[in-house]
């Protein structure tokens, strides 16, 4: 553990010691790292022995079903939760309050204390206890360090979320943000009885067929522009009418992008909604692409970030592919 870490821990184990009723909540669209972090540290927590609500503004899907009891999970229906009792709320994988949908206005509002575990780069500023490292390959990570700070025992329950988060966020220990750091907490995770197989199946060993379904529609939107230095490609809610695949079944589409040889920077975009359209980037190298993101309301980090943007498909992608030509001409990308 780094020193610098020492204090904010520190921080938080008064928290932890003072306060009994946790309300926990991690980002919209939950990867396995929001589920993995969220189930990691409301396990821990309540075999300190508090009461943890964990609540998220909508349901994970399928895909989540073998890492947690539905009884763990409370879906946030704005007109009848207000957890007025909650001492402290806890957002991880999350820097800011948007991150978890409706369940954000609700933290961003509430009175009892306030307390962020995450590793993105752009973050809300509020009074409390913020932790976040950029360089950590998972939140999941932060909280096992967390839990040895905290002197806690590793069990199964604890590690098979942590190992969810950390396969997920390196994308099966390949992305460059792989540390030793990531393999030797992998290690521990099997030594407590992760069994890798049964965590990597349901989330990267599964398609639907509806899912390669639009995956076929959605290569035949693929292009590359600026020397092929940028790719692009995109769904439609049509699409997805057509597919009959679900809102969520275009995870990983983005990642793809990138894998186009030459391309530095991918980029995919999905129509949410009628004028609304979700941007994700995705780069190699030192291309940074949070800066772009940034520049469009959105975050994430040097090579994931993403943006919800209003507007047509075609007028989006038009200011996305403007903003990359200006940065292809100046240098930053390439
Ligand atoms: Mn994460």
């Amino acid at each position: 553990m780094r020193y610098y870490e020492k204090n904010v821990w520190a921080k938080l184990k008064e928290y932890l010691d003072a306060y009994s009723r946790f309300l926990i909540s991690s980002h919209i669209r939950p990867d396995g790292d929001a589920i993995g972090s969220a189930l990691a540290f409301k396990r821990m927590l309540e075999g300190m022995g508090k009461d943890v609500i964990w609540v998220m503004d909508e349901d994970p899907g399928r895909m989540f079903d073998r890492f947690y009891a539905a009884e763990e999970l409370v879906i946030h229906q704005p007109e009848s939760n207000d957890f007025a009792d909650r001492d402290v709320v806890v957002m991880l994988d999350a820097g800011e309050w948007k991150r978890l949908g409706n369940v954000g206005k609700l933290f961003e509002n509430h009175p009892g204390r306030k307390v962020c575990i995450d590793h993105h780069l752009t973050s809300d500023e509020f009074a409390g206890i913020r932790i976040a490292d950029s360089k950590s390959p998972s939140t999941t990570v932060l909280l096992y360090r967390l839990l040895n700070y905290l002197g806690l025992e590793f069990t199964l329950s604890i590690a098979e979320p942590i190992y969810l988060g950390l396969i997920v966020d390196t994308q099966n220990f390949h992305l460059p943000n792989t540390t030793e750091e990531a393999h030797r907490i992998a290690v521990e995770c099997l030594r407590a009885g992760v069994k890798p197989y049964q965590v990597y199946e349901p989330i990267f060993g599964v398609n639907s067929f509806s899912r390669l379904r639009l995956m076929a529609e959605v290569f035949r939107t693929l292009e590359v522009f600026f020397d092929g230095k940028v790719g692009l490609m995109y769904t439609t809610l049509e699409m997805f009418e057509r597919t009959g695949a679900q809102p969520r079944e275009d995870e990983g589409f983005s990642d793809l992008v990138r894998t186009v040889e030459g391309v530095q920077v991918g980029i995919y975009l999905r129509e949410d909604s009628a004028g609304t359209i979700k941007v994700s980037w995705r780069s190699k190298g030192q291309n940074d692409v949070a800066v772009s993101a940034k520049r469009f309301g959105g975050g994430g980090h040097m090579r994931a970030a993403g943006s919800v943007i209003d507007g047509t498909l075609e007028q989006v992608r038009t200011i996305i592919l403007d903003d990359m030509e200006k940065r292809v001409a100046a240098g930053e990308i390439g």
